[in-house]
């Protein structure tokens, strides 16, 4: 008989991938913009990705090593909140490094969702975690998180909880960010729980070095987006002619990256010709900020009551425990 090759199908949701036409339309509307922009998700090819991985273990970037930290102190008091039996849907869940943490305190954890955009990285984390969790069920997802996903409910067990960590809400500017929650919520479903892990407010000299390390990998991160559009889409441009910046918005409470054009420049690409005056910026990500106060209104007005947080000792990051309801169930009011 022959042994079956994987055991944990991936379910694709390929329509809602990004794909080069996404690229090239994305890139179009971006770039004949007055302030030109290009969308973050498309950082994440694999050169990207190890970029990102690198980031993670710098000095200067304070977030991954903070959040696993309060992963380790605080995964039996999340454990507890959660109860037995739960299927744990995370979104974005890259390399996988947080949620062995989570699983290994839950009582008797009886699936794990992984949905990402990487097929690769979504194969090897599922081979990773079967081998470390043998009796657990494996629904790996390739998919878009950000578009809707349909979860395979008959697989899942009726305890749910989402893991959202990374701090990769801020990503989302709050709009979408009140969209993505909602929408997370009507997927989970009805008293569903969330954990989710958020960069919080605080000196800018620290901001600034998170986005802009003395080693230069996120200035590399920056610009393999355009070593990205070079190669999908033929594109010419000089990766020497642009700088990285990040920048700290106090009004909007974000940091923004910037690809800074070092002098007035032109690139071809798609058979258009982009032009650049010196010091124009392609805008390329928003890593909004925030406060207990702030996210805790936002998970409010998304449906999601704040049950609990948990931050480590120089405030710098907070995971927060969500409880999915409407607004009936958190206030009953008489009629
Ligand atoms: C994807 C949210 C974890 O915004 O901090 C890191 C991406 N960008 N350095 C962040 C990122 C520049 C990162 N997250």
């Amino acid at each position: 008989m022959r042994a079956r090759a994987v055991r944990a199908p991936i379910h694709a949701a390929a329509a809602d991938l990004p794909c080069d036409a996404d690229l090239a339309a994305s890139v179009l509307d971006g770039l004949t913009r007055p302030q030109k922009s290009l969308p973050s998700r498309f950082f994440y090819d694999t050169r990207g990705s190890a970029l990102f991985e690198q980031i993670t273990t710098l000095d200067e970037y304070y977030l991954t090593r903070t959040e696993i930290g309060l992963l380790e102190r605080h995964a039996g008091d999340m454990a507890a909140l959660i109860g037995p039996k739960a299927s744990v849907v995370e979104f974005g869940s890259g390399s996988s490094r947080k949620i062995p943490i989570l699983l290994e305190a839950l009582e008797e954890p009886a699936a794990w969702v992984p949905i990402d955009i990487d097929q690769e990285m979504l194969a090897q984390s599922a081979r990773d975690m079967q081998a470390r969790f043998p009796s657990l069920r494996l629904v790996p997802i390739h998919a878009d998180f950000m578009q809707p996903v349909a979860l395979p409910a008959r697989q899942l067990s009726a305890n749910r909880v989402g893991f959202f960590p990374g701090s990769t809400i801020g990503n989302l500017r709050p709009h979408e960010a009140l969209a993505f929650l909602r929408r997370v919520g009507a997927t989970l479903g009805r008293s569903a729980a969330m954990l989710i892990g958020v960069d919080r407010k605080k000196d800018l000299s620290t901001l600034l070095a998170a986005y802009d390390d003395a080693a230069g990998v996120t200035a590399a991160f920056n610009r393999n987006l355009l070593v990205r559009i070079n190669r999908e889409l033929g594109a010419d441009f000089d990766l020497d002619g642009f700088a990285h910046e990040a920048r700290y918005d106090i009004d909007r409470g974000r940091i923004e990256m910037h690809l800074v054009a070092r002098t007035a420049q032109s690139v071809r690409l798609l058979g258009k010709i982009f032009r650049f005056a010196a010091g124009e910026t392609i805008h390329t990500e928003v890593s909004c900020k925030y406060t207990m106060e702030e996210f805790r209104l936002l998970a409010r007005a998304a449906g999601w009551q704040p049950v609990q947080s948990w931050t480590d000792p120089r405030d710098w990051f907070a995971i927060h425990f969500l409880r999915f309801c409407d607004d009936e169930e958190v206030t009953p009011h008489a009629r």
